[in-house]
């Protein structure tokens, strides 16, 4: 059975997102946005009170790559908590009704379920195409953000290759055509990855400053320091190529580079002990820890419409 403290294999997700639509129907609607490469649906859930105007939103997605298995976990969680919160809690409850949020629970859904299946560290989207025996691309080198400079492979058996054009796999192209399409309302892009205990920022694709650089830093000092109030589990801020490396491709810089202002990539639990087999008993922590973070960006966000 689906469970928000064990990391759930796609099929067990797929029912989850169908039964916690149909029991919120008042709070959350679903959307298909395109089919993967290997032919599942791709669903955004659309949390938020139903308005008759077109509300400002909060886009966020999980599971960009395979493994980081607590990554789908967190979107799962964000959903719970936001229905079970919702007319409890002061801060989501405003959220919802001023806001939407959508999550896509799921990014690169082949991969993810090619690790539980195959091989539990593979990384990659499940995409052939002729003239390599390797597969897959790496999502978020295939991007249209300084696509390929630096950071990425164009070798098809890397696992960091860019893929044969930006946007060639079809679940880029989807989350882009979904976030061009939504460009007027999308305020705030959030992506979860894992690990490291990192919340990152525009650039990775050059090492240059955003042009909002101080105050992308100063909401991600905010969120971490929330975040770390819970559990005192430390974070550190900054743009991708400093923080990180410098890595061209990736969705945020994309978003950003879109015109999306807050554009912020989660690198979650932990630093490497587990890295990406972190342990099912660490999703709770993690989970409840991450809220904060998130919340803290969406109250900024909200407050500065
Ligand atoms: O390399 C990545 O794509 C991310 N790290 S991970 O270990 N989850 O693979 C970091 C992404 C930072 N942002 C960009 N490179 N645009
Ligand atoms: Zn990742």
């Amino acid at each position: 059975a689906h469970s928000y403290t064990k990391y759930n294999s796609w099929d067990k997700i797929q029912s989850w997102i169908s039964s916690i639509a149909s029991s919120n129907s008042n709070l959350i609607s679903k959307q298909v946005i395109g089919n993967t490469y290997e032919g599942r649906p791709m669903t955004i859930l659309k949390l938020g009170r139903k308005s008759s105007s077109r509300k400002p939103a909060i886009f966020m997605d999980c599971g960009i790559h395979a493994r980081e298995w607590i990554s789908p976990a967190f979107c799962q969680w964000f959903v719970k908590e936001a229905m079970s919160t919702y007319g409890q809690d002061s801060q989501m409850t405003s959220l919802l009704n001023e806001m939407d949020v959508f999550v896509l629970p799921v990014f690169n859904i082949d991969g993810y379920d090619y690790t539980h299946k195959s091989n539990r560290m593979w990384r990659k989207t499940r995409s052939r195409k002729s003239g390599s025996s390797c597969i897959g691309t790496d999502p978020n080198r295939n991007f249209n953000a300084g696509w390929c400079t630096t950071g990425a492979s164009s070798n098809p058996c890397s696992d960091t290759f860019c893929g044969y054009s930006p946007e060639s796999e079809i679940e880029v192209k989807n989350v882009a055509d979904f976030i061009r399409r939504n460009k007027s309302i999308i305020k705030a892009y959030i992506t979860v990855h894992s690990y490291s205990q990192l919340l990152l920022f525009p650039y990775s694709y050059t090492f240059e400053l955003a042009a909002t650089h101080s105050e992308l830093l100063k909401v991600a000092e905010g969120a971490s320091a929330a975040l770390r109030s819970l559990y005192g589990t430390r974070y550190t801020s900054g743009p991708g190529a400093a923080t990180i490396y410098p890595a061209a491709g990736g969705s945020d810089d994309w978003a950003y580079d879109l015109g999306v202002k807050y554009s912020y990539t989660f690198e979650l639990r932990d630093t490497g002990r587990y890295g990406f087999l972190l342990p099912e008993s660490q999703i709770k922590p993690t989970c409840e820890e991450t809220m904060l973070a998130v919340k803290y960006i969406a109250a900024y966000v909200q407050k500065n419409l």
